[in-house]
């Protein structure tokens, strides 16, 4: 049998999904690594206290959206049907319970199917809402984006997925259209989408929001060299990095960067890889695209759905989009 690797003589690491993405991000110009990367056990509990932190505005006022208006989205989501909910990117569902919650006061029982790429957020997740929301059915599914969602058959049902959380801000503007398109091949007219998007708002706000005085966002961005030098042997110096968060205006986005204090090498053994960094080089790392209410609903509309309604918080710093599919 002969390997791939030996086929294309790349080492066997640069074939995983961690591999090959590190192979591809650090050999390109100007360096970069997708934002997934940072989602190890680690990543995603140093994520979950950022959630918390008092610089980052978005958890908290998207929660407090659905607090004050959940009853208002279920109407109008539901076009007195009852409403069954999928949730693309689940995580821990925390959030989407006072939307369960307003559905259950609305129809006595709800349909929810999370989808998700961690297993034990979801088992998290389902244990917890079965718990403390008797009515709601969850069901879930391990996987990517919209696996799944045809897999609620609804005859005179409406369906609402939700992307909440600003996860959409990850993606290229184009991408972002691909992936509600993506989305909307798998509805029927009338079913409905609840985005949860960031507005753009001032930058000293912005930059706060990914650079807090804890320091936990840059404990997160650097855990993603801890990451490579766990998984794939690399000898990265986490204090000759040091973590950058910047508002770029033209592109209307927040870019994260890890920055080279110095002149360097770091090697990369799994990936047979030396990489140089000079002074000031980055590694960027994400971007979090902001909105306005017309930004948003160009891309929605590009997707093949109509805006039906927008609700925000007293600042207009968060919103929530509910669209109807065409
Ligand atoms: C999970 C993509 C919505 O962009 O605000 C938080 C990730 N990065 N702090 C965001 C993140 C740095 C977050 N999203």
């Amino acid at each position: 049998m002969h390997s791939l690797s030996s086929i294309y003589s790349l080492p066997e690491a640069a074939q995983t999904p961690v591999g090959a993405e590190v192979y591809r991000g650090l050999s390109a110009h100007p360096k970069t690594l997708s934002p997934w990367l940072f989602y190890d056990e680690k990543g995603s509990e140093l994520f979950e206290a950022i959630t918390e932190l008092p610089e980052y505005y978005l958890t908290r006022t998207e929660r407090a959206i659905f607090t004050e208006y959940g009853d208002e989205v279920l109407d109008a989501a539901a076009d007195n049907r009852t409403l069954k909910m999928i949730e693309l990117g689940a995580g821990t569902a925390t959030k989407t319970g006072l939307l369960l919650q307003a559905a259950v006061r609305r129809q006595g029982t709800v349909d929810y199917l999370a989808i998700d790429v961690s297993e034990t957020a979801l088992a998290a997740a389902q244990q917890r809402i079965e718990a403390e929301i008797p009515g709601v059915n969850v069901i879930s599914r391990v996987g990517d984006y919209t696996d799944g969602i045809e897999e609620i058959p609804c005859v005179g049902q409406r369906r609402m997925v939700l992307y909440i959380g600003s996860s959409i801000g990850n993606f290229e503007p184009g991408d972002a259209i691909q992936v509600l398109r993506e989305v909307r091949r798998r509805l029927a007219p009338g079913d409905k989408l609840l985005l949860g998007a960031d507005r753009v708002k001032e930058r000293s706000v912005l930059v706060r929001a990914y650079d807090d005085e804890a320091g936990v966002t840059a404990a997160f961005n650097k855990n993603i060299l801890t990451r490579i030098n766990r998984e794939l042997g690399a000898n990265f110096n986490l204090r000759l990095f040091r973590h950058r968060a910047r508002w770029n205006h033209e592109q209307s986005r927040i870019e994260m960067h890890l920055e080279s204090l110095i002149p360097q090498h770091v090697s990369i053994p799994a990936l047979e890889l030396e990489i140089k960094f000079g002074r000031g080089e980055t590694i960027h790392t994400e971007n979090s695209y902001k909105f306005t209410a017309s930004s948003i609903a160009s891309i929605v509309e590009r997707a093949g759905f109509a805006m039906t309604r927008c609700w925000t918080d007293e600042h207009e710093w968060f919103g929530v989009y509910l669209a109807t599919a065409v």
